[in-house]
């Protein structure tokens, strides 16, 4: 049998000489931003993580190979808008039939579990979807209490039911830290109401993560809730709500509904939400390759988070 796991000789040699790696996803290369906004964006995350002394490895499908670390041409492939959304169940799928497609954060996380990459970064997470008929919970949730990988994020997604997500990661032992802030972040806002454990440096939860999970052996990811820069946060409730309620009348559900509500909600704001949402993800790739960075400073093989 061929080996899916195209992982590229850059990547290989990093993880070979214990450098600090950040994993990226790409659906929302794929599906959550518009061309060519997306493809610049998944540049400008991989430059940030450059700068901050890491390696990007940005994950995606492509001809049915699960590539870490895409090539500036195979991110422009999937910025086209006709490739696949790929979850962690379609993962064999996709393989099978060789075709190409972005990864969400419940694939792109077990993938960099796969490949020995602890660390990851996204915007929002996907949660439990606000009174869908259909019961809607992203997968991400499923996949985050089975797969120890720190993903960097600014909450879950505003389109969802903030805290009825943040109820069932505490249901399901994920635990959450706020990077300086003692509220979940909330996608597009700094703010919840929800009130999560703050860490004020990157090296407090550098150390939670070796000390508490090395020594726990727990299994689960730690999402790290990075609030949106300041002066990029909207209060954009009323189009979140507007988008909501347009998705119910024309039964948007399933794969196509996260995407969907953000094109809506782009829209809705006059493409407000795209500028917040770019800067929110360009943030979250600098801290997870500080936190790359923190987590080397210690014997890896000690920690049991990255085995
Ligand atoms: N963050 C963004 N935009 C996105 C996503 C995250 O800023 O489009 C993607 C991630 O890939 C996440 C997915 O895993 O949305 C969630 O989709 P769903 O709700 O269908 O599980
Ligand atoms: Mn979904």
């Amino acid at each position: 049998m061929k080996d899916p796991l195209d992982i590229s000789h850059d990547i290989s040699c990093a993880l070979n000489r214990g450098q600090a790696v950040v994993a990226l996803e790409s659906c929302v290369i794929a599906h959550g931003l518009p061309t060519p906004i997306n493809v610049q964006t998944a540049m400008d995350m991989e430059q940030q993580i450059r700068e901050a002394g890491a390696i990007p490895a940005t994950i995606g499908v492509i001809g049915g190979k699960i590539r870490v670390g895409l090539t500036p041409d195979e991110i422009h492939t999937l910025g086209q808008g006709t490739s696949a959304k790929l979850a962690a169940r379609d993962l064999p799928d996709a393989c099978a039939r060789e075709i190409d497609g972005g990864t969400t954060v419940s694939a792109t996380a077990r993938i960099a579990a796969v490949a020995g990459i602890g660390v990851m970064a996204t915007g929002g997470i996907g949660g439990v979807h606000r009174a869908s008929p259909t019961r809607d919970v992203s997968a991400d949730l499923w996949e985050a209490t089975r797969t120890p990988v720190a993903i960097v994020c600014s909450g879950p997604k505003a389109v969802l039911d903030v805290p009825a997500t943040a109820q069932w990661l505490e249901s399901h032992s994920v635990p959450v830290y706020g990077f300086q802030t003692n509220e979940m972040p909330a996608f597009y806002s700094a703010t919840s109401g929800i009130n999560v454990p703050s860490c004020d440096t990157i090296e407090e939860l550098a150390d939670i993560i070796r000390v508490g999970f090395g020594a726990m052996g727990m299994r689960s990811a730690v999402l790290v809730a990075v609030p949106v820069p300041g002066s990029d946060a909207l209060d954009i409730s009323k189009e979140i709500e507007e988008a909501g309620r347009q998705a119910d009348a024309e039964r948007i559900a399933g794969k196509q509904l996260t995407p969907w509500l953000l094109n809506k909600i782009a829209e809705l704001t006059n493409g407000r939400s795209i500028s917040s949402n770019v800067a929110l993800l360009k943030n979250n790739a600098r801290i997870a390759a500080e936190l790359a960075n923190a987590l080397l400073n210690d014997d890896r093989r000690r920690l049991g988070f990255y085995t």
